[in-house]
């Protein structure tokens, strides 16, 4: 749980209603504003949306229990390779296919891949997965841009592109497998509006991950070194498709472990971006049980 005091003003909030269901909050420098039933991402990401946020009714401060601030429906892609620390890593790992990732570090065209549906990203606090079929298994922290649906970048959040290394490494027709899976995608611990003047070309990323109470692995890295703007990425995305509900675009890693490190169950990844926050999920192996 979370006090809605301790959330920076300017942040759209996801959290668990009375019933359960998603419900969200607006922080403000003063009370945070409360969004009635039926509030949806997609009313803020729709085009002028943001400018309506405040509108939201004001209450008290309470504690919350944060969920994935996405809608149900809302798609999460991902960009690879935009930074140079990545397109290192893969092509040592790569047994067969590295130079896939030299070319597409200094091609026009990005890549960009499908990460998550909202429903099946895991927010802050929840936890994320590792599958039961990989021996190699990395967080991979990174900016997410959240747009609207003109394209515009109207807010940032944390995203965790869970990878298995191991199955990319393979082969990279494998990319679907090794980037999809129960839990691989987090997000959050909520979205912070981008005001005009906000500089998003110089925020810090810091990543631990801990077993049982040791730091075994910690990265730090900056969005200085994103080998593409931001807003190139979003252009490719919005060349093939339409977002009428916004769409988050998770911006690449450059905080990369090396081969002697991989997660474990029950190790938790801690993720904090300047000026966001923190997200902490702890590590689950494989499906739920009655999927095994
Ligand atoms: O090419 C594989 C994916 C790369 C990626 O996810 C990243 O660079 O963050
Ligand atoms: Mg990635």
């Amino acid at each position: 749980m979370v006090s809605t005091a301790d959330i920076p003003p300017g942040c759209v909030v996801a959290y668990r209603g009375a019933d359960g269901s998603r419900a969200w909050l607006i922080t403000t420098a003063d009370e945070p504003r409360w969004c009635p039933p039926g509030f949806r991402l997609r009313d803020v990401l729709a085009v002028g949306g943001v400018d309506r946020v405040s509108d939201q009714p004001p209450g008290p401060h309470r504690e919350v229990d944060l969920v994935a601030p996405v809608d149900d429906d809302t798609e999460i892609w991902a960009a690879g390779v935009t930074y140079e620390a990545s397109r290192r890593a893969r092509m040592e790992e790569s047994e067969q296919a590295a130079d896939v990732y030299a070319a597409v570090y200094d091609a026009d065209r990005p890549e960009l891949f499908f990460k998550s549906i909202g429903w099946r990203a895991r927010g802050g606090g929840e936890p994320i997965g590792i599958r039961a079929d990989s021996t190699w298994d990395v967080p991979e922290p990174e900016l997410a841009v959240v747009c609207d649906a003109a394209g515009s970048i109207v807010g940032v959040t944390i995203g965790n592109d869970v990878s298995s290394r191991s199955i990319e490494g393979e082969n990279p027709l494998y990319l679907p497998q090794a980037k999809m899976f129960h839990g691989a995608c987090a997000v959050g611990p909520w979205i912070r509006l981008v005001r005009p003047g906000d500089r998003l070309t110089d925020l810090g990323i810091d990543v631990e991950i801990r077993r049982a109470g040791t730091v075994v692995w910690s990265g730090h890295t900056s969005t200085a070194r994103l080998h593409r703007p931001l807003e190139d990425l979003v252009g490719f995305l919005f060349r093939g498709e339409v977002y009428p509900h916004g769409v988050i675009l998770s911006t690449g890693t450059s905080a990369v472990p090396g081969p002697d490190v991989t997660l474990e169950p029950g190790d938790e990844v801690v993720i904090d971006i300047h000026s966001i926050g923190r997200l902490h999920n702890a590590v689950r192996r494989g499906l739920p049980d009655q999927r095994r």
